[in-house]
């Protein structure tokens, strides 16, 4: 077995780091036309550690929301000019904040009314006053959930990557900062060499470890920040933010190595397999789109050149 390399280490001593991956605070909006109970709110959440955001014209939800990519929603429910039972309905008819669960906190005592606003998207309701413990511990049950379902939609099963829709996302969102934070990107399409072969020979679930083998080989010797995702059946995309194309080029090329020289595992007793990267960078390409074809072209040259091999 080949020894374990230290990717990781050679790519920080070329780059520098500029942000650091931590486990995040639960980030909660709060959205009351009465500014002292939003305040009450926040002041018990921000005790548990959570981070809030108040708004108290209700109308400003949806261009805070895009801002904060808030967890949950606490939402008050009568407010001049707007309704909360509407305003989560709007909410809700959003791609992306189908998941974010909401809680409606109001001095509504009608149970009817209560149920109501259940129907309409809410995840709970909450009856003013409430009491700090309570808000705080129905607010984190709700996120732990949360956070665990948009977790589950967002990685591949097989190998615990993320999954196709999620790593584009993130390829987004590393070239927006990349382009804010005037540092390179590399993205890299990495693609099995004659994979059919591999099944074709070895069997299917053979084919499956080589898939997990590969992908543990990238999550052990990437940094915590570079996103790895499985693109496609036996394909995959690297986002390298702070690393330029020849950077990644080198990462690549050792993990290249590492990989030829792995051992999997079959019925038929062990074998070896290899994989051919593409890579383009950032500022060459500044969108996410011609990066993608930019780096696939590169990887179709490296099937033509003779496979186990990266091109830029
Ligand atoms: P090339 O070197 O040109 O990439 O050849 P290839 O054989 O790898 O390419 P091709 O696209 O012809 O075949 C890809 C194969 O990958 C076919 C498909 O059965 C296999 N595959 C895709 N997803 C999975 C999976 O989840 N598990 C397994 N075992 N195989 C998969
Ligand atoms: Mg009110
Ligand atoms: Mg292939
Ligand atoms: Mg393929």
């Amino acid at each position: 077995f080949p020894k374990p390399i230290a990717v990781a280490a050679l790519v920080d001593a070329i780059a520098t780091f500029t942000h650091q991956i931590t486990e995040e605070r639960y980030r909660i909006l709060i959205v009351d036309d009465a500014q002292e109970q939003s305040a009450f709110s926040a002041l018990i959440l921000q005790q548990s550690g959570m981070e809030t955001i108040e708004v108290n014209a209700p109308l400003l939800l949806l261009d805070v929301l895009a801002s904060f990519q808030p967890d949950l929603i606490l939402m008050d429910i009568y407010m001049p000019g707007c309704n909360g039972l509407e305003l989560s309905q709007v909410v809700r008819q959003m791609d992306t904040y189908v998941n974010v669960p909401i809680v409606f906190l109001s001095s509504e005592a009608d149970l009817k009314k209560k149920l109501g606003a259940m129907s309409l998207g809410g995840d709970d309701f909450l009856s003013k006053p409430v009491l700090p413990w309570h808000l705080t511990s129905a607010i984190t049950s709700r996120v732990k959930r949360g956070r665990m379902i948009s977790k589950l939609a967002d990685t591949d099963g097989l190998t615990g990557l993320l999954n196709h829709n999620k790593s584009k996302k993130r390829l987004e969102a590393e070239l927006t900062r990349a382009k804010r934070e005037k540092i390179s990107l590399s993205i890299v399409m990495l693609d099995l060499d004659f994979f059919k072969h591999v099944n074709d020979t070895y069997g299917h679930p053979a084919g499956d470890r080589v898939l997990k083998n590969l992908a543990n080989l990238l999550k052990q010797n990437l940094r915590q920040y570079d996103v790895i995702g499985r693109y496609g059946g036996e394909e995959f995309l690297v986002v390298l933010p702070n690393a330029d194309a020849l950077t990644a080029k080198i990462v690549m090329d050792k993990l290249r190595i590492c990989f030829s020289e792995m051992s999997h595992l079959s019925d038929e007793g062990v074998f070896r397999c290899s994989f051919s990267c593409g890579i383009a960078a950032f500022p060459d390409l500044d969108n996410a789109s011609d990066l993608i074809e930019e780096a696939d072209k590169a990887l179709y040259e490296a099937k033509d050149g003779g496979r186990n091999q990266v091109v830029i």
